[in-house]
């Protein structure tokens, strides 16, 4: 069935207006993937306001979810609306740990410029990563002007949703050196700031000097344009050192403004959302195949991988702002 434009258009307008229902109904649509989505996101990509995203990635049990709590509150006081993804690895055991995400964020759940958007792999159809690019779209049309997307530093999936937030805040916490080892290959390397939270507990200076260390060493840290990556302590728990941090991320995102960096990454992250739409119908269309036809889609589809790579060199190359369209 064909989708209905107008219903679709009026769906957007309801959510706008902080029709929760709407927009829960909005964002299902989106995590289905099929034709209706498809058109969903176009309409939404038209209505970008340039949205700063910011990602939140780390140790596990750094106390992610805690600080994101603690931003949202002086980002709540200074006047913007804050859009929420909390992702979870697709582990069996995500719902446990949604849970906490959503318990730790629990101050903000009857704030009408709050939203908070939960994503597990399980019994999503789309992949992770889509699923999150289009809420982000979604988030940014209907004029959540901050939005953060919280997940655990390990994945491939995890490394190309961070590609699509222009700030990444990488949070570690004392005594977490091998963590950081371990994390350095991933999310470790792409962070514009390092957080130590739980600074309360002994070795956060320890910590702090070892991430400075390595930060002007290059083994970690995003410099692109010129920034220089910076270390924040912080204790969630009590409070500390959340307006400093709120203050770095809002200079990150003065530096992206001034340095033209701001349309570049929704390029970047839209370029990154037709592949993997373009590589789910593929993928569709091969499962859908019968076996004698499967050899020859097969080749197709390397083909049409080819002209992907192409398409979004060109895009790279040319466009500020591309639309999204199946
Ligand atoms: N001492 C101390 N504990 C903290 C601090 N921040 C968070 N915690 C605690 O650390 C635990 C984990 O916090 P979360 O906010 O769930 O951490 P997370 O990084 O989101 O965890 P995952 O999403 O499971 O990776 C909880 O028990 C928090 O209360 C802090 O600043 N100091
Ligand atoms: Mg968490």
């Amino acid at each position: 069935m064909a989708p209905n434009l107008e219903f679709l258009e009026k769906l957007v307008d309801q959510a706008s207006n902080s029709n929760i229902r709407a927009m829960g109904r909005l964002l299902s649509i989106l995590e289905a993937y099929d034709e209706e989505a498809g058109k969903l996101l176009e309409i939404l990509a038209k209505r970008s306001k340039r949205a700063h995203v910011i990602g939140v990635t780390g140790i596990p049990g750094a106390g992610k979810s805690t600080l994101i709590s603690r931003i949202i509150t002086v980002f709540r006081k200074r006047g913007h609306k804050v859009g929420i993804i909390a992702i979870d690895p697709s582990s069996p055991f995500s719902q446990g740990a949604l849970m906490g995400d959503r318990l730790r964020m629990q101050e903000h759940a009857t704030d009408p410029g709050v939203f908070i958007r939960s994503l597990s792999t399980h019994g999503l159809k789309g992949g992770i990563s889509l699923a999150a690019l289009a809420i982000i779209e979604a988030f940014d049309a209907l004029g959540y002007d901050k939005i953060i997307v919280e997940t655990v530093g390990v994945g491939q999936a995890e490394v190309d949703i961070m590609h699509a937030a222009h700030t990444i805040i990488v949070v570690t916490m004392p005594g977490a050196g091998d963590d950081i080892q371990a994390l350095k290959a991933g999310v470790m390397e792409i962070g514009d700031i390092y957080v130590v939270n739980k600074s309360d507990i002994p070795g956060a200076t320890k910590t702090e000097e070892y991430l400075n260390f390595v930060i002007e060493s290059g083994e970690i840290g995003s410099s692109m344009r010129g920034w220089i990556p910076k270390v924040v302590r912080t204790s969630a728990i009590m409070g500390q050192g959340i307006e400093d941090l709120t203050n770095v991320i809002e200079e990150h995102f003065e530096f992206l403004k001034k340095t033209n960096g701001i349309g570049e990454k929704i390029t970047s992250r839209r370029v990154l959302a037709i592949r993997l739409l373009a590589e789910r119908i593929l993928r569709n269309a091969l499962m859908r195949t019968t076996e004698v036809e499967k050899p020859r889609l097969e080749d197709v589809a390397k083909k049409v991988s080819g002209l992907l790579q192409e398409a979004e060199r060109l895009a790279k190359e040319t466009c500020k702002d591309i639309k999204i369209s199946i």
